[in-house]
């Protein structure tokens, strides 16, 4: 089954909206088998950030990153990946559509809420630099079978 990482940012933890994010994801029918609460080291946030080194933001973004503990998950169902993407909305949350969760509680692009992997290869990624093997946890939801 397909995995996906995402992250309450600091902004979102501030806000008080760890919980609304959370059920969410749980009332689309997405399994939670991964979380933690967290301070994100700055060797972590280069890392996590890594494509956008370059970027004239980057310096901003692991400063971000580090400023307050963060909500970081690992999310399991058809199709997880890219329906959280859409779930979260548009980067700019200015531009989110209303429904999403950038839409729906972020204002400004660089406090946007919520991160979310953008494809396989970066879940995969993001997923190990977070999480180890066994702190992601296996279990079968009776629900599923409602779902699927
Ligand atoms: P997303 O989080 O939607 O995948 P990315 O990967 O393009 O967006 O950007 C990573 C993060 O960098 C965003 N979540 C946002 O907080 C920040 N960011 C992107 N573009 C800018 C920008 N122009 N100025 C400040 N921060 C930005």
């Amino acid at each position: 089954m397909e995995r996906t990482f995402l992250m309450v940012k600091p902004d979102g933890v501030q806000r008080n909206l760890i919980g609304k994010i959370v059920t969410r994801f749980e009332e689309k029918g997405f399994q939670l088998v991964g979380a933690k609460f967290i301070h994100v080291s700055e060797n972590i946030a280069e890392q996590h950030y890594a494509e956008h080194k370059e970027k004239p933001f980057f310096t901003e973004l692991v400063d971000f990153i580090t400023s307050g503990p963060v909500f970081a998950m690992v999310w399991q169902g058809e199709g997880v990946i890219a329906k959280s993407r859409l779930m979260m909305g548009k980067t700019d949350p200015l531009e989110a559509l209303p429904g999403t969760i950038r839409g729906d509680f972020g204002v400004v692009k660089h406090k946007n809420i919520i991160h979310g992997s953008d494809g396989r290869e970066s879940a995969q990624r993001e997923i190990s630099l977070f999480f180890r093997e066994e702190e992601i946890v296996e279990y079968n939801k009776l629900l599923d079978s409602w779902i699927y």
